[in-house]
């Protein structure tokens, strides 16, 4: 029986009993259902019909309600339970055989364990409900570094985001079953597809996980309808699961924005940047040259905003994809100044999650600094600012990556992007100035494993606390960080045109709390040096801790620096760098013995030349 209500969807969404010609793939589906026992099975397709159908059901049942029309056509507001808002990373598991598999940076289950105590959670909980079968591709359709995932869900919501950030429905399964059949004629497993199970359950805190089955491809989330814990094919998937599969297959998976820089020769470089969640990606994946810049030339492509895969290509250098189809944005602090390609992007067919909204339906935020008011908040009640913000300060917007004018038609290439340079960067008050180059490979391996940042409100739990997040990696890589840090490491390899690695740190503050450097569209002057530092023409002043750029080295013409700015933004901090040294050094030591020595010995090598 169909759960569904409306007569448009009726004749659109219809139970299906086998849905793949991947006998491996309709077991999975028949045993999820014997577990879970929903009252019907939905495989998507990913056509239109089938999503204006699920969008009618949405709306019929208030899962989704409408937006403005006239200004924000095709687009919805989603709220969802209050206690279930952003990634919970004390609820996520990485399920390895051996616990030193998964490391002291992720929580540990043992997979009989961990199955065991889900699937109780899983037991009928779908009576009542429609099961959703989603396949899915992570990366362009035909590209040879695109890995496929099927995701089960209960969540209609979910279904909508996926259509959205993957390219869901017939495509990828074609895929999925030519792959399999493949592997299989070959004598191998015909799952060679993620298995992705996700309930929202009964969207309690105290019955929710997100476990992790590395080993066998498997993912399973349970209690939660938020993004990162419930669109399986973007933390979980694109990073947790691959970047496990990406070590042994030789390629690696990371937290990270691709963004090409068009000079005005009409040459574009293509950058990597991994910051912690929250921290920008979005924003300077899409950023807008200073008019300067612009009169002279300079152009901005947007790869990918949150995800990136690398592989050595034939010629040496790395090549990059942008597995995801969409964005998952956040949406306070989204403004004209600090986006406003992504204003665009937003205009139409989006769906936003937990924003406030205005008297005439449209949707509201804080930092949105256009002018308007809100007038109910993300919970749905009238706004009272004492009540706190209207917008939940992780809400969300998603959308399709090509409404974005500054998409890049290179995020189609199978072949992927030549990569020039990886930038790591955080939220640092203070210390960290706002550019630094690595000297080689090892140190830049060891700048990423390093870098520490303020938390945000992209996860559950005390925000503006400094933490290491190596390569904007802690909530998301799915095996131990010292074997992840020797994966890395092993990239430098004869024959490889390994990319430059820089730091960056756009959030130095001064004496009075505010932020020592404009930021958003003026990053691309620090980008500019980059590429020039890439084609050996931009000049540095070595310190210990890699080369910064004098402030005459970058163009910072039609911005005011004040001499505290200038200071601190181009200056190296002795003694501050040495206590961080020393506190980088034991948090390699917690790893132990796994630990790489070649990135000791680079930690050593530098807090040598600091002590001096
Ligand atoms: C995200 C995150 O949603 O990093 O991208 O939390
Ligand atoms: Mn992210």
């Amino acid at each position: 029986m169909n759960a569904l209500s409306s007569d448009a969807s009726k004749s659109a969404i219809h139970p299906s009993a086998s849905g793949s010609s991947l006998v491996a793939l309709n077991r999975w589906v028949a045993e999820v259902a014997a577990l879970t026992r929903p009252d019907a099975i939905h495989w998507c397709d990913g056509s239109d019909e089938e999503s204006e159908a699920l969008i009618a059901q949405m709306q019929a049942d208030g899962t989704l309600l409408p937006l403005n029309p006239d200004t924000h056509p095709g687009s919805w507001l989603h709220r969802s339970h209050p206690d279930d808002v952003a990634r919970v990373e004390h609820l996520t598991f990485v399920c390895t055989s051996e616990q030193d598999d998964a490391g002291p940076n992720n929580h540990w289950m043992a997979p009989a364990e961990a199955h065991a105590k889900i699937d109780a959670l899983f037991d009928g909980c779908m009576r009542g409900r429609t099961m959703y079968v989603i396949p899915y591709c992570m990366g362009p359709i035909d590209s040879p570094l695109s890995r496929c995932g099927v995701e089960i869900t209960d969540s209609p919501y979910v279904v909508a985001n996926m259509r959205l950030m993957t390219r869901m429905g017939a495509d990828a399964l074609a895929r999925i079953e030519r792959e399999g059949s493949g592997q299989a004629a070959r004598g191998g497993p015909a799952d060679t597809f993620v298995k992705g199970l996700h309930s929202i359950g009964e969207l309690d805190p105290e019955r929710r996980f997100i476990m992790h089955f590395p080993e066998e491809l498997t993912i399973k989330s349970y209690g939660s309808g938020y993004g990162g814990n419930a669109l399986l094919g973007k933390k979980c998937h694109a990073l947790r699961i691959a970047s496990y599969q990406a070590r042994s297959e030789g390629w690696l998976a990371e937290h990270m924005l691709i963004v090409g820089i068009e000079n005005p020769q009409g040459e574009t470089h293509y950058v990597a940047a991994a910051f912690p969640s929250a921290c920008g990606k979005t924003n300077l994946a899409m950023l807008i040259p200073p008019e300067g810049y612009r009169r002279d030339g300079w152009k901005v492509w947007t790869v990918g905003d949150d995800i990136c895969w690398m592989r050595p290509g034939a010629d040496g250098r790395l090549y990059a994809i942008n597995p995801e189809a969409g964005y998952f944005g956040v949406a306070p602090g989204t403004s004209a100044k600090s986006n406003p390609n992504a204003l665009e992007t937003i205009r139409k067919d989006t769906i936003f999650t937990n924003v406030g909204l205005t008297a005439d339906n449209q949707p509201w935020w804080e930092g949105l600094d256009n002018g308007q008011q809100p007038v109910t908040d993300w919970r749905g009640n009238p706004y009272d600012p004492a009540k706190g913000p209207a917008a939940h300060p992780n809400a969300r917007f998603t959308v399709s990556a090509k409404q974005c004018p500054s998409w890049s038609p290179m995020a189609e290439d199978p072949q992927g992007v030549p990569i020039s340079a990886i930038v790591f960067g955080g939220r640092r008050a203070s210390l960290v100035p706002l550019v630094f180059e690595a000297r080689d490979w090892t140190h830049g391996v060891l700048v990423g494993a390093a870098m520490g940042s303020e938390t945000t409100a992209a996860a559950t739990g005390a925000v503006g606390v400094m933490r290491r997040d190596p390569m904007a990696m802690k909530p998301f890589c799915g095996y131990n960080f010292a074997d992840y840090f020797g994966h890395w490491l092993s990239f430098d390899t004869p024959g490889a045109k390994l990319p430059k690695i820089f730091h960056v740190n756009w959030f130095r503050k001064g004496d009075d709390g505010r932020f020592l450097w404009p930021g958003f569209g003026d990053n691309l002057r620090v980008l500019e040096w980059m590429i020039g530092r890439v084609r050996g023409e931009a000049g540095g002043v070595e310190t210990p801790i890699g080369t910064l750029p004098a402030a005459g080295d970058l163009k910072l013409d039609g911005i005011a620096l004040s001499e505290e700015a200038e200071a601190r933004l181009f200056g190296f901090e002795q003694a501050g760098w040495k206590a961080e040294f020393d506190s980088i050094g034991e948090y390699l030591d917690g790893y132990g013995s796994r630990m790489p020595q070649a990135l000791k010995a680079e930690q050593q090598r530098i807090a040598g030349l600091l002590a001096d």
